[in-house]
C-alpha cells in the first residue's frame, strides 16, 4: 500500500536527536515527517520506565541549549533528573513547538531502497505504507534495541517477567516480592537500588561487575540559578570539550604525579560525584598503570562501602580497565549489599543452568522467585540502523556493508547510500560523550548542509570512498592509543553474539570532532561528493 505522500525530509525516530531535527527543519520550510515506533515523543525516556532511571549528566547540561528561552524557562527539581522529569520534558518541547503535528506515532520503519533516478528513498512501514522522501535522517538511537539473550526456560517461569528497556507503562507492585535482576550495568545498577528497599528479597546475577562514581544528587538548588546566568557560557565550553560537558579534564599524568596528590584529587572528585572522574588526568584512558591506579581507587572506594569483605571483592570490577566502558554513576548501590534481604550470586562461578517454571538454578542451587528482571542492555549504536533493511540503488544493504563493522565518514553518512544521514551514528563521538551536545551537532551540522544543498541547486550527497576509508581507519587508530578496545563491552559490540568486535564510537573528544566536521563544511563538504 501507498500512501503517496512525498516529501522533503522523513525523520526516523522521535528522542531527543528527532525532535530537534524536526523543529530545525520546520523553521527552514522542510516538508518533514517524522516516523516513530512509540506512541509519544521521548525515545529513551519512553521506554527505559524502569524504577530508579535518571541522567548520568546533570540535567543543566541534559538538556536543549538551541532556545535560551526554554533553557530559562524550564525548571530541573535535581541534580541528575529522574526518568519521569525527563519524558516531561520531551513532551513539553514536543508542545512547546507543535511538533507532533509531524509525526506519526506507532510505527515502525522496517525497509528503505534508494533510487538513483528518482533521487529519492522510499520507506516502508509496518503498517504497509510507503511514502518517499529526498532526504531520510535516522535518529534512531545508540541505544534503542534491546538486547535480549536467550536463558533456557525462561518461558517456563510462571511468575512476572521484566526488560528494564521495556518496562510497562502503568508501573509495577514490587512490595513484599522476591527478585531476581540478572545485569549489572547502568540500568541495573540503578533498577537494583531502587527496588531493594521495597522487596521482600533481592537477588543479584552478576556477570562482570561496574566501575561506579557516586551521583551525589539531590535537589537542584543554587546549581540551576547559577546555570540560568551563564547558559550560554557553559553551552560554549561544553562544546569544545572532550566530553560535551563541563569537566575539568586533568592536564597532568597520573603516573608523574606523587601518590598523596593523586589521592587528593580523587577524593576531590569522588566528593563532588560524576563522570569527571575518569578526568582527572590525562592518561587514564591512555596507560594501564594510571588506569591501575584509578582502578583501584574505585575498588577501596567499594570496600568502605560494603560490611562484608568477600561480596566487596565479588562487586570490586578487576576484568576490564576502568572508564572502558561508560560508568556508573550510582545513588547508594553497593551500600544496598549491606541490606539484609540482598544477596548476590556470582554467575562466574554459579552459572546460570536454566529457569524454571519456580525460579532460577545457578550452578546447583536452584533460587526460587516471584519476579525476573532482565538489564542486559542493547545492540548498541547498529542495532537500530541493521534493524531496517536499506538498500542502495544497485541493491546492497546497509546491513551486508557493516557486516564487519560499521563503516561511515564522521559517523554522519555511509558511502553508497546517499542522502541518508545518521544522527549520532558509528564513528562518531556519541555514546563516549553528553549524548545532548552530540545530538545538538549533528542536527546542526545535517541542516546546514541541506541548507547548502538547496542554496547550490544540488540534491544528493554522499561520501566519497577514501574519505569514508580514512575515516574509518582514523577512529580505529584513535581507540588504538587508549585503553578502551581492551575491554569486552558494548562499545565493542561484545554484547551481542556474532556481532563484529570493533571499538564504535570517535575517541577523539566532542571538541576535536566539532573542528574536523565545521572544517569539512567550510571547505564545501570536503569529503563529500555533492551533485
Ligand atoms: P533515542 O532516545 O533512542 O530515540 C530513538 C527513537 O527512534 C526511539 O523512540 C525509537 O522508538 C525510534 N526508532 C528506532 N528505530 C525505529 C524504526 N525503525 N522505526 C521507527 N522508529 C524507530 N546519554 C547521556 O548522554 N546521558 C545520560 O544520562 C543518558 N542516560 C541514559 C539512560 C538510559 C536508560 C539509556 C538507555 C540511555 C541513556 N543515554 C544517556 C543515552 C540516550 O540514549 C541519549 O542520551 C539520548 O536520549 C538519545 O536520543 P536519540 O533521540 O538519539 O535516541
Ligand atoms: O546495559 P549494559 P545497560 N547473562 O550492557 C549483563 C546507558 N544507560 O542497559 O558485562 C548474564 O551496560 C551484562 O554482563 P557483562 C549507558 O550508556 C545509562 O545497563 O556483559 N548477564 C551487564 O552486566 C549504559 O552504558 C544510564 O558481563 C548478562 C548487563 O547485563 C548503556 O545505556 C542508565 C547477559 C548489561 O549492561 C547500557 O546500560 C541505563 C547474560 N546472558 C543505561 N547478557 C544512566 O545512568 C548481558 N548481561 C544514565
Amino acid at each position: 500500500m501507498s500512501d503517496h505522500s512525498d516529501h522533503d525530509v522523513i525523520i526516523i525516530g522521535a528522542g531527543f536527536a528527532g525532535m530537534y531535527q524536526l523543529h530545525r527543519l520546520r523553521q527552514l520550510g522542510y516538508d518533514t515527517r517524522v516516523i516513530e515506533a512509540g506512541e509519544d515523543v521521548g525515545g529513551t525516556w519512553y521506554w527505559n520506565r524502569y524504577p530508579g532511571a535518571r541522567c548520568d549528566i546533570e540535567s543543566i547540561e541534559y538538556s536543549y541549549s538551541f532556545d535560551p528561552e526554554l533553557e530559562q524557562d524550564w525548571n530541573w527539581s535535581e541534580r541528575y533528573a529522574a526518568q519521569p522529569e525527563l519524558l516531561s520534558y520531551a513532551q513539553h518541547v514536543a508542545h512547546r513547538y507543535d511538533l507532533r503535528k509531524h509525526i506519526t506515532f506507532n510505527c515502525r520503519v522496517e525497509e528503505m531502497t534508494w533510487s538513483d533516478d528518482a533521487r529519492r528513498w522510499t520507506v516502508t512501514t509496518d503498517d504497509g505504507t510507503s511514502r518517499t522522501a529526498q532526504y531520510v535522517i535516522a535518529a534512531t538511537g545508540c541505544l534503542s534495541v534491546p538486547s535480549r539473550p536467550q536463558f533456557e526456560g525462561l518461558a517456563d517461569f510462571k511468575g512476572e517477567v521484566y526488560w528494564t528497556s521495556r518496562w510497562p507503562h502503568e508501573g509495577v507492585d514490587l512490595s513484599g516480592k522476591r527478585l531476581a535482576v540478572i545485569g549489572t550495568g547502568s540500568s541495573g545498577l540503578q533498577t537494583i537500588t531502587a527496588i531493594a528497599p521495597v522487596v521482600d528479597a533481592l537477588t543479584v546475577f552478576q556477570r562482570t561487575p561496574s566501575y561506579a562514581v557516586p551521583a551525589h544528587n539531590g535537589p537542584i538548588g543554587e546549581r540551576l540559578a547559577d546555570a540560568k546566568t551563564r547558559y550560554h557560557e557553559i553551552r560554549e565550553a561544553s562544546r569544545m570539550t572532550r566530553t560535551g560537558f563541563q569537566c575539568n579534564s586533568g592536564m597532568r599524568s597520573l603516573t608523574e604525579t606523587e601518590a598523596e596528590e593523586v589521592r587528593r584529587e580523587f577524593d576531590a572528585r569522588w566528593a563532588d560525584g560524576g563522570l569527571c572522574f575518569p578526568s582527572a588526568f590525562k592518561d587514564i584512558l591512555r596507560d594501564m598503570k594510571a588506569n591501575d591506579a584509578a582502578a583501584e581507587y574505585v575498588r577501596g572506594r567499594i570496600r568502605e562501602r560494603v560490611k562484608d569483605p568477600e561480596l566487596a571483592e565479588k562487586l570490586s570490577p578487576r576484568t576490564y580497565p576502568i572508564a572502558s566502558k561508560r560508568m556508573c554513576v550510582d545513588t547508594g548501590y553497593f551500600e544496598v549489599y549491606n541490606q539484609d534481604n540482598v544477596s548476590l550470586v556470582d554467575i562466574n562461578e554459579q552459572p546460570i543452568r536454566r529457569i524454571t517454571e519456580r525460579g532460577i538454578t545457578a550452578g546447583d542451587t536452584p533460587h526460587e522467585f516471584d519476579v525476573i528482571i532482565l538489564a542486559t542492555g542493547f545492540d548498541a549504536m547498529t542495532g537500530a540502523l541493521n534493524a531496517i533493511d536499506i538498500r542502495s540503488g544497485d541493491d546492497r544493504s546497509l546491513r551486508e556493508k557493516w557486516a564487519h563493522g560499521p563503516r561511515t565518514y564522521l559517523g554522519l553518512m555511509s558511502a553508497g547510500f546517499p542522502n541518508l544521514f545518521m544522527v549520532t551514528g558509528p564513528q562518531s563521538p556519541s555514546v563516549l560523550s553528553n549524548m545532548m551536545t552530540s545530538i545538538e551537532y549533528h542536527v546542526d551540522w545535517i541542516t546546514r548542509a541541506l541548507e547548502y544543498l538547496r542554496e547550490h541547486g544540488l540534491s544528493r550527497m554522499e561520501p566519497a570512498l577514501d574519505a569514508e576509508d580514512n575515516w574509518v581507519n582514523t577512529t580505529n587508530d584513535l581507540a588504538a592509543l587508549t585503553v578502551m578496545p581492551q575491554a569486552a563491552s558494548w562499545y565493542m559490540g561484545a554484547n551481542i553474539p556474532g556481532k563484529q568486535r570493533v571499538f564504535m564510537p570517535f575517541a577523539g573528544g566532542v571538541g576535536t570532532y566539532k573542528l574536523i566536521g565545521d572544517g569539512v563544511a567550510v571547505a564545501h563538504y570536503h569529503g563529500f561528493e555533492l551533485s
